[in-house]
């Protein structure tokens, strides 16, 4: 399968766990005293492929949410398909690929596994009303164009690009939850049966469900105003998560298209975010790991959109405040023609147009286009104005600050990939761990054996050395014999060496794994903590030192460089709470305590 997409051949440098792992595999394959029955698994178990394996991460939500932007803005290219109107209509992958002839071209994943490729411009034929829309018919043809297999028998379309966010992580989007009712009640496809609509519309679910319980990270997009269906939604992936339990332990919510909801120009945006934020946490409370606001919109302007405009925009920065508010409401800004507003009517009318024209030439629809230059303007307008903008540097500064991109992907990294590379450690272990005791066995067996022949090689060498003296016809036999015995001796000596090593390279996989275990475990106690006794401070420390945000030893202690010291009074601290707590929490300060006397020994060194 996927011999197109490559794999990360970042993931496991200088990650001792890892070494060890892939030594432990060569061993067990090239070592002739090892006969596992497995052995041919174990060459063939492609160790390599799996600790390269990308990290994924799916994108789910209800219609519309701005999911694909949202990915756009990620990827840093406009590659997924957006609209005004419902638009994903099925899974589709985005992977890395430096093949410039793959970038023009998408691949279809049909349902019976075959493949083929499109050119990109045919995509529009599953995509869903966003486009349909113009031409309801639309529909109905592509339904029955490729003999029948079109969006019905897709398993999922793949995209590709060569950014640098692609570079470490897969990327699904998914269509937006519910659209099928939506569709359905609408009569848009009346040709199709209701029962049709609605297995379409629970395959669907199924589809994005399944996505979600095998990414690593799951990224639900929220609207600021979060409504039921959202907390719905939630709960399909907060049974069966990644890890055993209810925890939300690989997702967390993004609220999205903030920028429209913020109104009032009397507090800052940041500010607005915040209480906004708070609410959503409150709702999904249990849900989700965090929340945090994004906007894929205000990200991508800052390659969509040219010096010129951003130059329009920083003027607001010095017009008073209730001028900026009521010529940035809609109908205002392109009809009244107001003498006293520092720009003219004409500039502004421009200016709307030539955003909208930049839009279409990245590749929205028209209306599309439209509706979304005005969110733009409206907003970058009013921005540059509250925060009193003094240059178009600055406005992009404020304008990629918010657009929350950064802290996305580093909370991505940090906190979901970090778990994830712990889980993924787990499994490949108890992929050898087996094999590897046997083959500690076999070495140890077959030392033994050697053993027993030089023993007996060393018997009969004295017996015939004594012959020798006296019958020199037997010299040769004696040579023969020392040749063999120091070719056993040298084979003994060998597999006595690898089985060292195999044992040592052995203790170092388990002793860190145990470790994992234990972060895991630690992580999970603190999650499901009701009350917990510790502060909020407290709280974050441990999820770091467990390695929930990653895990070296700076991101584990939240230092750069380690302080002895500061290690010192942390390890004291929590000698002292677990003599002073109960239960789990007795528990958990154990193994923080456990942690920092291992980190202070490495520290000694
Ligand atoms: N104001 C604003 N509009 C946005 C933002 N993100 C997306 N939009 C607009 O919202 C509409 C829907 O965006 P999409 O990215 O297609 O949404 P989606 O969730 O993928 O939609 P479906 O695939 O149909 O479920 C488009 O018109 C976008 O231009 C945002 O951050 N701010
Ligand atoms: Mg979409």
């Amino acid at each position: 399968m996927n011999t197109m997409t490559e794999t990360n051949p970042h993931s496991h440098q200088n990650d001792p766990f890892i070494t060890a792992l892939l030594r432990v595999q060569q061993i067990l394959a090239s070592e002739k005293a090892v006969k596992l029955k497995e052995h041919k698994d174990i060459s063939r178990l492609d160790l390599a492929s799996l600790v390269q394996k990308r990290f994924s991460v799916a994108i789910v939500g209800q219609m519309r949410a701005g999911k694909s932007t949202l990915i756009n803005a990620m990827i840093g290219k406009d590659i997924a398909p957006t609209a005004v109107n419902e638009c994903t209509a099925t899974i589709n992958r985005f992977s890395y690929s430096n093949k410039p002839e793959l970038h023009k071209q998408f691949r279809v994943r049909w349902f019976d596994d075959s493949e083929e490729y499109f050119p990109l411009s045919d995509v529009a034929q599953w995509l869903g009303k966003g486009i349909a829309d113009k031409n309801p018919l639309q529909k109905v043809v592509s339904h029955f164009t490729q003999k029948g297999r079109t969006i019905d028998s897709t398993r999922y379309l793949e995209f590709f690009a060569d950014t640098k966010f692609l570079e470490t992580v897969n990327v699904v989007d998914t269509p937006g939850l519910r659209s099928t009712i939506e569709m359905h009640e609408r009569g848009v496809l009346s040709f199709l049966s209701h029962e049709e609509v609605d297995v379409r519309g629970n395959r669907l679910a199924e589809a994005t469900r399944t996505e979600g319980e095998s990414a690593d990270a799951v990224v639900y997009v929220v609207n600021p105003v979060a409504r039921q269906n959202d907390t719905d939604i939630l709960e399909l992936f907060g049974e069966k998560s990644r890890l055993s339990g209810s925890n939300p332990y690989n997702s967390m919510a993004v609220v999205h298209m903030w920028e429209m909801a913020w109104d009032d120009m009397e507090s800052d945006p940041a500010q607005f975010l915040e209480g906004k934020i708070r609410r959503i946490q409150e709702q999904l409370a249990g849900k989700v790991s965090t929340v945090i606001a994004a906007s894929g919109l205000l990200n991508r302007c800052l390659e969509w959109l040219q010096d010129e405009h951003w130059a329009f925009f920083v003027q607001c920065g010095s017009i008073e405040r209730d001028e900026v508010e009521r010529v940035t409401s809609a109908l205002v800004f392109e009809t009244r023609d107001d003498e006293e507003f520092g720009i003219s009517l004409e500039s502004r009318k421009a200016v709307l147009e030539s955003v909208k024209s930049r839009l279409m030439a990245v590749g929205m629809v028209e209306d599309n286009a439209k509706s979304t230059a005005w969110a733009i303007i409206r907003f970058l307008c009013r921005l540059a104005c509250v925060r009193e903008v003094k240059s178009t540097q600055e406005l992009k500064r404020h304008t990629e600050e918010l657009s929350g991109m950064k802290q996305l992907e580093s909370l991505l990294e940090k906190q979901f990939f970090a778990r994830a590379s712990l889980i993924k450690n787990g499994t490949l272990l108890t992929r050898i761990w087996e094999p590897c005791q046997i083959a500690l066995g076999q070495l140890r067996a077959y030392e033994q054996e050697r053993e027993n022949d030089l023993e007996e090689g060393k018997r009969i060498l004295k017996l015939l050395e004594e012959k020798g003296m006296r019958d020199s016809g037997l010299e040769s036999a004696v040579a023969y014999v020392k040749k063999t015995f120091d070719a056993v001796s040298s084979d003994a000596l060998r597999v006595k060496q690898t089985r060292k090593e195999l044992y040592s390279q052995s203790m170092e996989l388990k002793s860190q794994y145990d470790s994992f275990e234990e972060d895991i475990q630690a992580l999970e106690m603190l999650d499901a903590l009701r009350e917990p006794a510790f502060t909020k401070d407290e709280l974050a420390q441990l999820r770091c030192l467990f390695g929930a945000q990653g895990l070296t030893l700076e991101d584990r202690l939240r230092m750069s460089p380690p302080n002895r010291e500061a290690v010192q009074k942390l390890y004291s601290l929590w000698a002292n709470k677990r003599i002073n707590s109960y239960g789990d929490e007795r528990k958990i300060a154990v193994l923080a305590e456990k942690h920092l006397a291992d980190i202070l020994g490495v520290l000694v060194q």
